[in-house]
């Protein structure tokens, strides 16, 4: 049995006070305990920012990347070693900024790997320049006139490109996302739970009240997950916000489509006897 103990390290958090990075670390810890995998059969990998130290004070095996780049790393582990649980986390402008591209493509490929991103609305390690989430019009230090683009929208955008599980949870509700983590970790396939993860130092609009005021759960409004245009108009709505599981599948993941990896992950096959002239002989 796995507890909270096992997973934490001898460090605690330097994020500030109150910051929902806290809140989040609990969730998955929590999600991990839940779903009982052992943490030395789990991998954490994160990209830069605020929220990316988080795999330092998981006591699992952890990677930090780049900014940017935890999907594509993440991919890597999942590849070399099926066996693995991988969650990825990230901050807005590591996910949706930088990594944007990585997001598309590991959402469409259907990488059997969960995805917390830490969506605080600005760059909180850089001290609170506008992200890609940040609203229209919002006034941070890079846009002292306001933000003149239209925010992207996480899970619209991973409905659009294929995702089989897509979930947004806020910070200030632990016991909820603690379970669409766990979920998400159960399900066989990419799983975004993108999270309103309040920036107390940087972000004085996306506050814990305001959301406390702003959102609502799907659950509670008989919300179908299965129906994915359900699940599009819910991701579009800006008048209150939903959180909640808006839409789950089932499709093949991209391991799982390939043989040389059927029987055995790849880190377990024996390759002392493997002969490589044949090849060497076509290619050099
Ligand atoms: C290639 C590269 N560009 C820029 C940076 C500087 N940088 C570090 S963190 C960051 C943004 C952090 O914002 P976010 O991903 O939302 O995470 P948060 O700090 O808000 O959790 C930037 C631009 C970097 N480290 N590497
Ligand atoms: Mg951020």
């Amino acid at each position: 049995m796995v507890t909270m103990q096992d997973l934490a390290t001898k460090h605690n958090p330097n994020w500030c006070p109150g910051c929902g990075d806290h809140a989040i670390l609990a969730a998955l810890k929590g999600a991990i305990v839940d779903v009982g995998v052992e943490p030395h059969k789990i991998a954490a990998v994160s990209g830069i920012g605020c929220g990316s130290n988080l795999p330092g004070w998981l006591n699992t095996y952890g990677f930090m990347s780049l900014h940017g780049r935890s999907l594509p790393v993440a991919t890597g582990i999942k590849l070399a070693n099926k066996d693995l649980t991988v969650i990825a986390v990230g901050g807005d402008g590591d996910g949706f900024g930088i990594g944007l591209g990585h997001f598309i493509h590991t959402v469409r490929r259907n990488i059997d790997m969960t995805y917390i991103t830490q969506d605080n609305q600005v760059y909180g390690l850089t001290t609170g320049q506008t992200s890609p989430t940040s609203a229209k019009g919002m006034k941070t230090k890079s846009t002292p006139m306001g933000v003149l683009e239209e925010p992207i929208n996480p899970l619209e955008l991973a409905i659009v490109s294929g995702a089989t599980y897509v979930a947004r949870a806020f910070a200030g509700d632990v016991v909820h996302m603690r379970k669409l983590i766990a979920d998400g970790i159960r399900h066989k396939g990419f799983a975004l739970v993108d999270v309103f993860q309040p920036c107390v130092s940087f972000n004085k609009i996306n506050t814990y009240d305001f959301f406390k005021q702003n959102v609502y759960k799907l659950e509670d409004v008989g919300h179908d997950p299965a129906d994915r245009e359900a699940a599009m108009r819910k991701a579009f709505q800006k008048d209150k916000l939903p959180i909640g599981l808006f839409y789950k599948t089932t499709a093949q993941t991209y391991e799982d489509g390939l043989p040389q990896m059927a029987q055995l992950p790849l880190v377990k096959h024996d390759i002392r006897n493997v002969d490589i002239s044949v090849a060497l002989k076509e290619f050099m």
